[in-house]
């Protein structure tokens, strides 16, 4: 991607939906400051590609590259909305937003409110009060403010909570002050208050993870290397990606970090389009824990936070392994220069054992087939957690999409010789782990064999006639309306949802069809009355489908900082549109119901959270025969046996 000389525009670029390069935020951004946002005052909460039409993308018309990008004056505090057209260096649109519209948080909002709550005489006073006088050892977390039915009088806020460190590396999560939180005043640059509650000893004992603080590391493990002689087979051409019978373009947005589109599968000579987009839209993160500063931690870190902008650089050898193709993820700070997050995105091909063996026990010969699945990945570091989001795609044309969940619990502290039931305490020093929720949903557009798709409702169910007892069957029901479609996970009735082309019909005249497997259906534990389940209402069920709208894109609204819960799902669905044979978005809500463990703490191993998709009907069998038996087969048969 270059610039012309002469007219500034952007040329060479390789597909409409690459995301935008650095010379073209630079140059959106130029654009903006030469036009409406001149202003000193202008911050840049998001420069991305306005992605092109559904309908241009299938024309086969070269789109403008355009940009949208959201600001934020801070002389007032009204947030904006802008498209500004790259190629014409055009602002085409400029949207003053509603006051009380909060866009996701800037990076170096995060480092401005620390710097100014430690400035603070209430802040200074409170802690000398609780003994802490050293600053460079206290640590300010801002996280968002929600919304708790008071009016933030179009005030931009965040709720810092406060940890101490006891030497400048020890884990300040095994010390909160409890009781202690500053809100802080983004649209002033000043703390507008502090909630100081009673004080409660701050937990002594550490939480240390380092090696010079556990000691040696075990020496009985010997290396598994990873070696792919011939090189990995995936083929890179820019974002796009071939993979065996797969192939999509890789997209990065700072609010959803990866992106998969045009995700297709090569069944023989035919390419068949299986999902147009798909990515993590949004997540709650709601604590069950009454206590004053635990009630209000509701984070939504992808649209409260902008997760793409917290991903990692990735490492060899420890984010991943094996033969690495990275892509860079290209978001902005506040002032609009391009901030590039080298390797925010790893592929890689893994083993996945067996993917389908038979032995033929009167022939006494086997035939087995390896399994192996491509790996595209981020990991977000959200303050305490890292969330590592991994799209799995397996050589069957099944699909994973999985969220390992590690880092460090958000801790709160008791009076040592108490037991909080909303939690686990995590030593006898007052430390504890409140009770809380990791509920993500996934936009997944639909395109099983084309745009028009439909989805049915799969439950096993015993039949009234049944003088065996022993006879149960899966029985399909349509979902014709949005309202219909709002469904719960419901294991007892072995639960599915499948997404099918009536107009596409397999060998047993069958529309082809993608089935969603309901694993890890976890809803919000919440009271209907909490604010959280008016804010996170895509949170109270798991299932949602809607005819495509490109303005629907995030399940919490466009701005759930601050939000009162007045956009998203549940309001879209209000319209009760009808999803037969439309293009259909569906959205999958699932999470991790995390009742804390002593074993999760300093740094909490992995847990594995997600869902498959698997072809069902999609193809007229299965489409691995045609995979080559194991190359490390017995000399004898040239086959695993
Ligand atoms: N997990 C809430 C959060 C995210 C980012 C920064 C601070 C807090
Ligand atoms: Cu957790």
């Amino acid at each position: 991607m270059t610039i012309d000389s002469e007219t500034q525009a952007v040329v060479g670029v390789a597909h409409p939906l690459d995301p935008l390069s650095r010379a073209e935020i630079s140059r959106a951004v130029s654009i903006l400051k030469d036009g409406p946002a001149a202003a000193e005052s202008f911050r840049f909460g998001s420069v991305e590609l306005r992605e092109p039409s559904k309908e241009d993308l299938r024309n086969g018309t070269v789109p403008a590259r355009e940009a949208d990008a959201v600001l934020i004056d801070r002389n007032g505090g009204t947030a904006y909305e802008a498209i500004v057209n790259l190629d014409s260096g055009i602002v085409t649109a400029w949207t003053r937003l509603a006051t009380g519209i909060q866009p996701p948080f800037m990076l170096d909002e995060f480092d401005e409110c620390e710097v100014n709550c430690k400035k603070d005489p209430r802040v200074i006073e409170a802690l000398a009060a609780r003994g802490l006088t050293d600053l460079d050892l206290v640590c300010f977390e801002p996280w968002s403010v929600g919304w708790f039915g008071e009016d933030a009088e179009g005030r931009r806020l965040m709720r810092a909570l406060v940890f101490v460190r006891q030497d400048p590396d020890d884990s300040p999560y095994a010390h909160p002050i409890e009781n202690l939180v500053v809100i802080y005043d983004l649209s002033s640059g000043t703390v507008a208050r502090i909630e100081d509650n009673e004080s409660i000893p701050v937990p002594a004992a550490s939480g240390n993870y380092l090696p010079k603080y556990v000691g040696p590391a075990r020496t009985d493990l010997k290396p598994i290397s990873i070696t792919q002689p011939e090189g990995a087979s995936f083929q890179v051409t820019g974002n796009h990606v071939q993979w065996a019978d797969w192939s999509f373009r890789v997209g990065f947005t700072p609010r959803e970090g990866l992106v998969l589109h045009q995700l297709r599968f090569r069944d023989k000579d035919t390419e068949r389009p299986v999902i147009n987009r798909a990515s993590l839209a949004e997540m709650v993160v709601p604590y069950g824990d009454p206590a004053p500063v635990q009630a209000k931690k509701n984070a939504f870190d992808s649209g409260e936070y902008n997760i793409g902008n917290m991903a990692n650089s990735l490492t060899l050898g420890c984010d991943c392994l094996g033969e690495i193709q990275y892509f860079d993820g290209i978001t902005t700070d506040s002032h609009g220069n391009p901030l590039t997050i080298e390797n925010a995105i790893c592929m890689h091909e893994e083993d996945d054992s067996i993917l389908w063996k038979h032995f033929d026990f009167r022939e006494g010969t086997a035939e087995t087939r390896r399994s192996r699945k491509l790996v595209i990945s981020f990991i977000a570091t959200v303050a305490n957690y890292e969330y590592a989001f991994y799209w799995h795609l397996f050589l069957d044309g099944s699909i994973e999409f999985l969220v390992k969940a590690t880092g460090i619990l958000s801790t709160a502290a008791q009076h040592p010789n108490e037991k909080t039931p909303y939690g686990q305490a995590l030593n006898n020093d007052g430390l504890y782990g409140p009770i809380h929720q990791h509920i993500f949903n996934v936009r997944m557009d639909f395109e099983v064999d084309g745009p028009l798709n439909a989805v049915y409702e799969v439950d096993t169910e015993i039949p009234a006639d049944n003088p065996t007892y022993t006879a149960f069957k899966a029985v399909d029901r349509l979902l014709e309306t949005e309202q219909a479609a709002i469904r719960k996970a419901d294991s007892s009735k072995h639960r599915f949802w499948k997404v099918v082309n009536h107009g596409s019909k397999n060998l047993v005249n069958e529309p082809v069809a993608y089935r969603l497997i309901p694993t890890n259906a976890i809803t919000l534990a919440a009271d209907d009355k909490a604010h959280v389940s008016q804010r996170a209402q895509f949170a109270r069920n798991n299932l949602w489908v809607t005819p495509y709208d490109r303005a629907e894109r995030f399940p919490a609204g466009e701005y759930p900082n601050q939000s009162t819960g007045s956009d998203g799902l549940h309001k879209w669905t209000q319209a009760d549109r009808n999803i037969v044979d439309e293009d259909l978005v569906v959205w999958y809500t699932f999470g991790m119901h995390h009742v804390v463990r002593l074993e999760d703490w300093p740094v909490m191993p992995r847990q594995n959270i997600g869902f498959m998709l698997e072809p069902h009907g999609f193809f007229n069998q299965n489409p691995t025969l045609n995979l080559p038996a194991s190359d490390t087969a017995s000399a004898d048969t040239g086959h695993c046996s």
